[in-house]
């Protein structure tokens, strides 16, 4: 039976750290958002299974995946259930533990990377706390964003794997979601990260090591993938790169 995904259809966002677990490992899923809403689809649908009343675990955001009668939120969570379902290393607690604890610290970076451009409010429009974005993204990229990269190159380097894996020789689900950070900071930031990645080669290789795997290769360049864009969590103002 296929998983449905429930996220927002115009944007990347948290949805797709679950959409390239999905597509990594060839796992039949629905993205119940993209599909027409005279489908049951769009952001409707989405509203609608948030505000289920008949839901006995109702889920606070997207993205929430559903499997059968179960029902998950938060990204690392819903992350932590699918990678051994849909055949995803590693495996058993320990391993379990170490990509959830990665995941948990890449959804912290995703975080920041998200107040960078919205520091007062997220409700607000990014029109209306400009000023304070140019205050904040120049420390995240000069402070933080270097503190992650040190962090996460040296679990790298610590794993000993020549193509640059977090966790082991294989494409985990922390992985991925490395992968979509670094192609996020990438899109959001051309200009600071062409300075600040070749610092970190690891990084990079990951990187190229995701990007060339055959089904994540064969996503990217389908239009399931949507754009990154100024709606999302890593958007490109010129004026807060640099
Ligand atoms: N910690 C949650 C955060 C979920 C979240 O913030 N979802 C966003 C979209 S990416 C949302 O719709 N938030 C609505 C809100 O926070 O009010 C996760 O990792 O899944």
């Amino acid at each position: 039976m296929a998983y449905d995904l429930y996220y927002w259809p115009m944007i990347q966002g948290r949805g797709e750290f679950i959409r390239l677990a999905l597509e990594e490992a060839g796992a039949e899923y629905v993205d119940v958002g993209r599909l027409p809403e005279a489908d049951g689809g769009g952001p409707v649908a989405i509203r609608a299974f948030l505000d289920d009343t008949a839901n006995a675990h109702p889920a606070y955001a997207p993205p929430i995946l559903k499997d059968g009668n179960v029902i998950i939120a938060q990204t690392t969570n819903i992350l932590g259930y699918l990678a051994p379902r849909i055949g995803l290393p590693p495996e058993g607690e320990r391993g379990r533990g170490w990509a959830n604890s990665l995941q948990l610290t890449i959804s912290d970076l995703v975080v920041e990377a998200h107040d960078a451009h919205h520091p007062i409010g997220s409700a607000l429009y990014y029109e209306d706390q400009v000023e304070e974005a140019k205050k904040r993204t120049p420390i995240f990229l000069e402070q933080r964003v270097p503190k992650y990269f040190t962090y996460f190159a040296d679990v790298i380097t610590r794993n000993g794997d020549s193509d640059a894996h977090l966790i082991g020789n294989a494409v985990s689900d922390a992985d991925l979601s490395l992968f979509q950070v670094i192609a996020g900071l990438r899109y959001a930031y051309p200009v600071a990260m062409a300075r600040i990645e070749p610092d970190y080669p690891a990084l990079t290789a990951l990187h190229g090591t995701v990007a060339a795997r055959p089904n994540v290769a064969a996503y990217l360049a389908s239009e399931r993938r949507i754009p990154f864009n100024e709606m999302g969590i890593f958007r490109h103002y010129p004026e807060l790169d640099g």
